[in-house]
């Protein structure tokens, strides 16, 4: 077996070499202090399991050889596997001190990074998000300097429509798409008094796709009513293509989808009807700014087929804090075309203000908040995160 010897004075410095030269696979074999250093011997998963394959094959041959032996053979595999399981979760075990260590040097090293952490953790960012602000902070600020960076670096990177004028005057087919009940019908009916206001009544069409349910589409054809615009139903792709055929001079056409949970299969074949269409269709989620970071991720991930065009945060003013939907918004890469911030219909939906996003999030600092990690089971936390952090974050995050 392929053995090699990694010397450096400390442990961490010792495992980083082992990291470099071996990789995710290392199995350390031996650890110990010598000469005011750490030991380490490690060896390549790989190379180790040949040298247990080989002795395996040893053993077999001579128990073929010498058959009255072969009961005394049996148990050695056995114990390999022990021995392999045992150096696992040594190895497991070694690298969790490791990390957690560091993480505490950092600590004492910089005592404002475990207090950003902790502070946007308690405002309800995610522990990744969290981690990687408070690890870019500026080495030198303290706490507050710390938050106001991290602030700002949320407000760069969040994508938004720059003016109205990227959804009035680009036009085309917007389709509104989310699950049920987040405001898809009442944010087409906002949109539409909007096209309305902008172009006129005969340069906009609707459409819903929320046929079957009883009673649904009316709340709509209410709507278009008093917009003065016809409300076009469709139940499949054909009768979507026969629709946006009729519609073809119209500027700007928005179809209200019918809603269905982020776990339904229909919604694969809804994406795939509206990505069917002859012609393109730009696919807008609705995201309830109330729902926690977990169901939103899995509603766009659900949703995002093959791409959104965009998405409308609702439900603003029911929201306790907005960082679940920053978080979501930031870290899904989507660009935000409007707030609902209320059911009146138009008023009630607004171009999104980053700067008063971000503070609105922040402000939630100072309520009570049972998310709030005390530090040492923040070093717990950061060691489990160490693991999870996705790294495809990284560069949308600014410097
Ligand atoms: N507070 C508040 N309520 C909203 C907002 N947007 C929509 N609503 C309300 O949420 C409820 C559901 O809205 P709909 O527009 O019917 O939602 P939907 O996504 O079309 O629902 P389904 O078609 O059933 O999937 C209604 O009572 C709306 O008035 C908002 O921004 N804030
Ligand atoms: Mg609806």
């Amino acid at each position: 077996m392929k053995t090699q010897r990694f010397f450096a004075m400390t442990a961490r410095d010792a495992l980083s070499q082992v990291r470099e030269a071996l990789g995710p696979d290392a199995i350390i074999l031996s650890n110990r202090s010598v000469n005011n250093g750490v030991e380490i011997l490690a060896s390549h998963e790989r190379d180790f399991a040949l040298a247990i394959e080989e002795s395996r094959t040893i053993a077999a041959q001579q128990a073929e050889q010498n058959p009255d032996n072969s009961i005394l053979d049996a148990p050695l595999s056995n114990d390999i596997n022990v021995i392999m399981d045992e150096i696992r979760a040594m190895r497991g075990s070694l690298e969790n001190q490791l990390s957690a260590l560091s993480w505490t040097n950092q600590q004492q090293q910089h005592p404002a990074k475990s207090g950003i952490l902790r502070e946007l953790i308690a405002m309800g960012f995610s522990a990744s998000l969290s981690r990687y602000l408070a690890t870019k902070a500026p080495a030198e600020s303290e706490l507050e300097e710390g938050l106001q960076w991290s602030k700002d670096t949320l407000q760069r990177n969040l994508s938004t429509i720059n003016n109205e004028d990227q959804f009035l005057e680009e036009g085309g087919v917007f389709a509104l798409i989310g699950p049920t009940g987040v405001g898809k019908t009442t944010t087409t009916a906002k949109l539409a008094a909007r096209c309305v206001m902008r172009h006129g009544a005969s340069k906009l069409g609707l459409i819903t796709t929320d046929s079957y349910r009883i009673g649904a589409h009316e709340q709509l054809r209410i709507y278009g009513k008093i917009l003065g615009v016809m409300i076009h139903s469709v139940r499949d792709e054909t009768d979507l293509h026969i629709a946006l055929e009729e519609l073809q001079n119209k500027h700007t056409v928005i179809i209200d989808t019918v809603g269905m949970s982020q776990r339904d299969q229909m919604v694969a074949e809804q994406i795939a009807m509206l990505s069917g269409a002859r012609k393109p269709i730009k696919r807008i989620l609705c995201l309830n700014s109330t729902s926690s970071i977990e169901t939103l991720n899995e509603v766009v991930t659900s949703y995002r087929g093959s791409g959104l065009t965009g998405c409308i945060l609702t439900k603003l003013d029911e929201a306790v804090t907005l960082s679940n939907a920053i978080d979501v918004v930031l870290r899904q890469k989507l660009k935000l075309y409007y707030v609902g911030t209320g059911q009146r219909v138009p008023e009630d939906l607004h171009l999104p203000d980053t700067a008063q996003l971000v503070d609105r999030a922040f402000q939630h600092r100072h309520a009570k908040s049972v998310t709030r990690y005390e530090d040492d089971e923040l070093a717990l936390l950061m060691n489990n995160e160490n693991h999870h952090y996705n790294s495809s974050t990284q560069h949308n995050h600014g410097k």
